[in-house]
């Protein structure tokens, strides 16, 4: 799609994204022309949306102040995407006596692993749209540093992106634990500049312990396992964030919660998945929806967002993260992950 920046994009009939949605003639004449401090215009806020007609939402923020400068257009696609009005404030409770969540599945007849990320930027820094050569490398020092006086179980190693053999990283995004390449919502964003530069992996020796660094946010903390135990997971990650926390500040906001580059990630910037093997389920359709609706769950392909399922596999993961808190998004992922078993064991 090309688009000259200056008129008001043509959307495809089957566009679906909440920026086709939100994005009126007014508001684009009222917006077209503007630009954050650090020089993030309007036009790339929604650059990705318009060369990706496939989009679910379409908008990146370049920095704290996009999510106030246009707000005009990212509060009304924030409150569609999670409930959350211009009135509603986050709250937080990552504690782990809070959860009660007993493994649902102890013989691992359906859930696969379990997986939870944490999105989160450093303070005073744009975000990664914006963001240029030198201080996305700083990032990488200044996190790199911090993870290097974590201990026992998660201490662990840097792998930066630049010295790593195509085979290696292969082997680390079929098997899960690395972000892949070239992601064109994200290239569009402006995400994928200088690639690989900057960017990297950090994990523990296990590999329950992950950092992605300089991705679509500048940390990723990941905590995840073989089989269904998502305490153990969740405890890992609170654990691991607290300890990141020390050294690092995070970009936060009283309304908004931690501030990413994607919208869908605000407030906890939590996601809580499982892989979930649902061979009789996936064939209704609509039953398997019900549920996933019900709990607000998102179902995704088996290699992450904008991928395919394969054999009956999906990654279930919360839909919302903001104005919920983190206990809440992994509580609720919980309860239809139990739902989804139950329905998926009468239908056997
Ligand atoms: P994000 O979780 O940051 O939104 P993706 O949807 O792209 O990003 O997923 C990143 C990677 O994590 C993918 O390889 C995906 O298959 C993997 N993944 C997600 N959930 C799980 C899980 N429960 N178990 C194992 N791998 C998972
Ligand atoms: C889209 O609009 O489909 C992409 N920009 C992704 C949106 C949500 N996912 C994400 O942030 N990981």
């Amino acid at each position: 799609m090309v688009w000259d920046r200056l008129s008001f994009p043509e959307f495809s009939p089957n566009c679906n994204s909440l920026l086709r949605r939100h994005l009126s003639e007014d508001l684009f004449i009222n917006l077209m022309e503007i630009a954050t401090e650090s020089g993030f215009s309007f036009a790339q806020a929604i650059n990705s949306g318009i060369v990706n007609q496939d989009s679910s939402v379409g908008v990146y923020a370049g920095d704290a102040e996009s999510y106030s400068l246009f707000s005009s257009l990212f509060n009304p696609i924030i409150e569609d995407y999670h409930n959350f009005s211009e009135s509603d404030i986050h709250r937080s409770n990552f504690n782990t006596e809070s959860l009660s969540a007993p493994n649902p599945d102890p013989n691992s007849q359906y859930i696969l692993s379990t997986r939870i990320r944490v999105g989160r930027n450093i303070v005073d820094m744009p975000l990664g749209p914006a963001i240029s050569r030198e201080q996305r490398n700083l990032i990488e020092s200044q996190i790199v540093k911090s993870l290097s006086c974590l201990n026992g179980d998660l201490s662990g190693t840097y792998y930066p992106l630049l010295d790593m053999k195509e085979t290696i990283r292969n082997q680390l995004i079929d098997d899960h634990f690395l972000f892949k390449a070239g992601d064109r919502f994200l290239d569009a964003a402006g995400l994928n500049r200088d690639w690989p530069e900057g960017r990297g992996i950090f994990h523990n020796f296990a590999r329950t312990f992950l950092v992605w660094v300089n991705e679509e946010d500048q940390l990723r903390i990941i905590s995840m396992q073989q089989g269904g135990d998502i305490e153990a997971v969740f405890d890992r990650l609170v654990v691991a964030t607290r300890e990141i926390e020390k050294t690092v500040s995070f970009l936060f906001d009283q309304r908004l919660g931690y501030l990413t580059s994607c919208p869908t990630n605000l407030g906890t910037a939590m996601r809580a998945s499982v892989h979930i093997c649902l061979p009789k389920l996936s064939l209704n359709l609509s039953a398997f929806k019900k549920i996933t609706d019900l709990h607000h769950l998102q179902i995704r392909g088996i290699h992450g967002e904008h991928s395919e399922s394969e054999s009956g596999i999906f990654d279930i993961s919360n839909r919302r993260r903001l104005g919920v808190t983190e206990v809440e998004c992994v509580q609720g992922m919980y309860d239809g992950v139990v739902a989804l078993i139950k329905k998926e064991k009468e239908l056997e």
